[in-house]
């Protein structure tokens, strides 16, 4: 039996790994049937918030993004999107980028569809519009070598335009991957593993990671990853982009 007062989840100043067996549930208004936890917030010191989100029988996530743009992709299930009068049906790997000021709703398809969302308060430029509402997917074809290692993949799921202050990309590590120097950088990340185990190192200290996990990394947070196991190590993940450094 495990023993419960154990986890692998930690909070820190500049990190943090939320793993899902301390999850405890937010009531989210308009965000019905649904079980939702909030795993990156400026509660903790980020400038992102993260949340997972379990839709039950008759789950319902019924909104407007306000300040906050929103990204919403599908872990695993199937929804029924309406946003911006535009009607689609999103599976496992699917998602839609929700510009500020958009009213939106999200239906269950399939019980227990799992969504993953990043928020960010978007942070406009004279000279660019606000983008626009935007669906795409998971593509290993559309996933570039990175810094030429063939062990390593990355695709980029928003387009690299500076109207837009906030990447979402999907990191693929195969066997033997790691990243090829420690970054130390003022972006910040959230994140979530979508497949296999990892070693990822953040500021100086060492965390087995796997499928499930989350990770929040401040600026400047120190971070190196490598992959563990036969199969590949996959992480969706949030960074901040394109604005003056304030
Ligand atoms: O884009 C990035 O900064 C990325 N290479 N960082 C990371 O995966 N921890
Ligand atoms: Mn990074």
């Amino acid at each position: 039996m495990e023993i419960s007062a154990l986890t692998r989840s930690v909070v820190k100043r500049n990190h943090a790994i939320i793993a899902p067996d301390g999850y405890i549930n937010s009531n989210v208004p308009g965000w019905t049937n649904c079980t939702v936890n909030v795993i990156i917030n400026e509660q903790m010191g980020a400038r992102l918030c993260q949340t997972i989100i379990t839709m039950r029988q008759d789950g319902r996530l019924e909104g407007q993004t306000l300040a906050s743009q929103v990204f919403f992709y599908v872990v695993e299930g199937t929804v029924h999107a309406t946003v911006g009068g535009e009607a689609r049906t999103l599976s496992t790997g699917q998602f839609v980028y929700i510009p500020i000021r958009q009213a939106y709703v999200f239906e269950q398809a399939t019980e227990g569809t799992q969504l993953l969302t990043f928020h960010k308060v978007y942070e406009p430029l004279v000279s660019y519009e606000t983008p626009s509402i935007l669906f795409g997917e998971k593509d290993d074809s559309k996933a570039p070598i990175y810094m030429n290692d063939e062990a390593l993949r990355i695709q980029e799921l928003l387009p690299n335009d500076p109207s837009f202050d906030m990447a979402v990309n999907i990191f693929t590590y195969n066997p033997g991957g790691h990243l090829p120097m420690v970054e130390t950088h003022i972006m910040e990340h959230g994140l979530l593993y979508l497949q296999g185990q990892a070693i990822y190192m953040l500021d100086q200290e060492w965390y087995p990671v796997k499928k499930g996990d989350s990770i929040w990394m401040a600026p400047y947070c120190q971070q190196w990853a490598t992959t563990m196991g036969k199969e590949p190590s996959v992480y969706i993940y949030y960074k901040n982009v394109n604005r003056f450094p304030t």
